[in-house]
Parts: C-alpha cells; structure tokens; sequence
C-alpha cells in the first residue's frame, strides 16, 4: 500500500467527534470525510459489539470504506457506570447529574473507551479499541471539547479534557488512540 493515499468516510452525529477525528487523521495524512448521521443505537453492554453492528448498518447505508465510533465514561465506584449508556446518561442528568452521584465518593477513578468500527470497500468489519485512564474531578472545569469533557482529568495531568485545545486531548485520548491503531494497520495493508 505504499504510496496509495487513504481515505475514509466518518458516521457521526457528534461534532465533537467529528472536530477530534478530522484534526487526527489530517495530522496522520488520511483523508477524511463525514457523513452526518444517526445510526441506530443497539442495547448491549459491549462498546465493541455495538461499533460493530453500527459499521455493518452504515456500510449497508454509505458504502465503505468507512468508520463509526461508540466511545463511554465508565466510572469505578459506579460499577462502570454510565459505560455504554453515557450518550443517554449526558442527554438526561448531564455533568451535574455525574458530579451529585459522586459527592463524598473519595475513590474517583474512571476510565472512556473508544471503539472504532472500520468497514472496508467490501464490507469486512473491524473494531479497534482505545482506553484512556484517569479521575472524575470534583467540580466542572474548561469550556473545550464535549460531553463529560469538564469533569474528567486523564492520570498524570491537572487540567481537565475541557481545559485542553483539540490537539492536546488528541495525545492522550481514547479516541486518538482507537483511530491511531486503525490508521497503523491500515497504513500496514492489513
Ligand atoms: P455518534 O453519532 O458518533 O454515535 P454520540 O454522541 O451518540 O455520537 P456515543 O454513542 O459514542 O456518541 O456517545 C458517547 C457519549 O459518551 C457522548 O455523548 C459523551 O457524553 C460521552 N463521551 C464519549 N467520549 C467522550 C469524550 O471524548 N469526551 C467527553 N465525553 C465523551
């Protein structure tokens, strides 16, 4: 695949994400174009299960090649809640609803997961995967990024997701990692 220049269709509704993604495979040299959809949001408790059906059901929908993402804050004393709900968890009882959930809670430890679904040109389906640990912090903090962005502090840093530019959270984030691996075996031929 030497030589050959990559390109891509991005399935998302979130323009967050879309910010993120589109600054990452630039920076990574691939070509990238979104398409600005919903697709439908499947019950499972598995991120990479739910990217999976997700990238079948936008291939039948826009053609490959193509990635979707399901991306979720799983917080440690809560069981690992919101996880694969935290689209709904964010719609409903929002930052504030997470902060009052935590009060008095000492152990803060929370991770996000990201998992990519990658279709081909001919439907084959991947799914790369990206972890970013870190703690929720005791109050909002930052007007940048998106959803739980204010409130999360990755390990080894004092500012939140929301207090960096794109580029910053683009180094640690699960996301950038996720897409990360997909653009390296891509870039490989595989
Ligand atoms: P899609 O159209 O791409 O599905 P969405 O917003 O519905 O957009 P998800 O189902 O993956 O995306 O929901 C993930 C939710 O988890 C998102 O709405 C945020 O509340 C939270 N989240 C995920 N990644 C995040 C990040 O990098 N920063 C802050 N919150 C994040």
């Amino acid at each position: 695949m030497i030589g050959a220049s990559l390109r891509l269709k991005f399935v998302t509704s979130n323009e967050g994400k879309w910010l993120e993604v589109s600054r990452l495979l630039s920076s990574l040299g691939v070509e990238c174009d979104r398409v600005n959809a919903s697709l439908t949001e499947v019950q499972s408790d598995d991120l990479t299960e739910i990217a999976r059906r997700a990238a079948v059901e936008a291939y039948g929908l826009f053609g490959g090649p193509l990635a979707v993402e399901d991306a979720g804050l799983f917080v440690e004393e809560l069981g690992g809640f919101p996880g694969p709900y935290s689209s709904y968890v964010y719609r409903t009882i929002g930052v504030s609803g997470l902060l009052k959930l935590m009060t008095g809670v000492q152990k803060r430890r929370a991770y996000f997961l990201s998992a990519v679904g990658y279709a081909d040109l001919h439907g084959s389906v991947r799914v790369f995967v990206g972890k970013v640990e870190g703690r929720i912090s005791e109050e909002p903090k930052g007007s940048g990024g998106f959803g739980f962005d204010p409130v999360f502090v990755p390990e080894n840093e004092t500012k939140t997701f929301a207090e960096m530019s794109t580029d910053e959270k683009n180094l640690y984030s699960h996301r950038a990692r996720a897409f990360r691996s997909l653009v390296e075996s891509l870039q490989r031929g595989l």
